[in-house]
């Protein structure tokens, strides 16, 4: 069995230019697992990590005592690091540049949910932290800038998640192929169980959140009716399975097949999920695994953030169902 270390050395050595810097952020992103998992685990035994925080965040909502804990937790193991020159966490209202010499020579930025799916966490349920690498575009020797968090999806360097399930697994991808490796809580490593995984081009699980429906837009309408209709060709109806956290959802598909929505409403007119948080790290995945990602029209690798916290519809997984889906989309366009 290969452990995740020993993974990340030798695709290292598949570039020989490199210099094991992003080698050594997926190795500060490992011992952030742990941590983040160790913690988890304990949840139900300890009341300084169950439970809301008191404060919202940046988003106005409600923020949980381990959300805290995980952004913090994150930020001071990359703050450690040489190779990272700033952080931008869905817990933060600004990003951080690690102005010290160390981050001002640093080639990358990291933006990250550290605990997607926080609210499932005083009842049980799995949870993620979510991560997405970029080379930063401000001259190296100087503090990042906005500009730097602000790139497309289709320029990030690596992206992944970690999730806290039945056992947890870290899942990402450099630009080739993804990988998914599963602790081993008793030798405390990470280890390679899904090689080059790819996602089935068709699925028969549709995973949203369908309480809103009276709050979509006619195109979902009209798809999760297409999804519920009686095929036998093509295996409907499908089934529902909704999680709603995103990481376990988005897992759950990757692997079976299937398509996660969280659409545009009337409550969320621009979606709720985060581009730069949810939207970009998962849309790298699913393309490196065959599958799709779009905001309903566009692909969401294409789309130009203009800010830190803004918010993306997203219908991400089995290829044909996403064309499907955002067929649905553009034939009620405008209803
Ligand atoms: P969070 O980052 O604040 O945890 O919110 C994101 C989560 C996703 O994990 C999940 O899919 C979605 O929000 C669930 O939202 P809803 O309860 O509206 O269905
Ligand atoms: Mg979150």
């Amino acid at each position: 069995m290969k452990t995740l270390g020993e993974f990340i050395v030798e695709k290292q050595a598949d570039y020989p230019s490199a210099k094991g810097e992003l080698s050594g952020i997926l190795s500060s992103i490992r011992l952030v697992a742990k941590v983040i998992h160790r913690d988890i685990n304990k949840a139900g035994l300890n009341n300084d990590i169950i439970g809301n925080s008191g404060i919202e965040n940046v988003q106005g909502e409600a923020q949980m005592k381990l959300d805290a804990f995980a952004h913090e937790k994150m930020k001071a193991a990359l703050i450690a690091r040489d190779e990272v020159a700033g952080f931008g966490s869905e817990e933060e209202e600004n990003f951080v540049a690690f102005d010290t010499e160390r981050g001002r020579n640093a080639k990358y930025i990291i933006l990250a949910d550290p605990l997607d799916g926080s609210s499932n966490i005083d009842v049980n349920v799995a949870v993620g932290t979510i991560f997405s690498i970029y080379r930063r575009i401000s001259p190296i020797g100087t503090a990042v800038t906005l500009a730097d968090f602000l790139q497309p999806g289709h320029k990030q360097v690596a992206a992944g998640y970690i999730v806290y399930g039945s056992s947890t697994m870290l899942v990402y991808t450099t630009g080739n192929g993804v990988n998914g490796f599963t602790y081993d809580t008793s030798l405390g490593v990470f280890l390679l169980s899904h090689e080059n995984i790819k996602i089935p081009q068709n699925g028969k699980c549709y995973s949203i959140n369908e309480g809103n429906y009276l709050k979509f837009p006619m195109g979902v309408k009209k798809y999760l009716k297409y999804c519920q209709e009686e095929d036998e060709s093509s295996h409907r109806p499908y089934t529902s399975r909704y999680i709603g956290s995103l990481v376990s959802d988005f897992h759950r598909n990757l692997l079976k097949g299937g398509i996660y929505i969280y659409p545009t409403s009337t409550h969320y007119p621009l979606g709720k999920l985060r581009l730069l948080y949810e939207g970009n790290p998962m849309a790298f995945l699913a393309e490196q695994a065959g599958g799709l990602a779009s905001d309903g029209y566009q692909r969401i690798l294409d789309i130009e953030p203009t800010e830190l916290h803004q918010r993306t519809p997203l219908f991400v997984g089995s290829k044909n169902m996403v064309e499907k889906a955002t067929s649905f989309m553009l034939e009620y366009q405008n209803q």
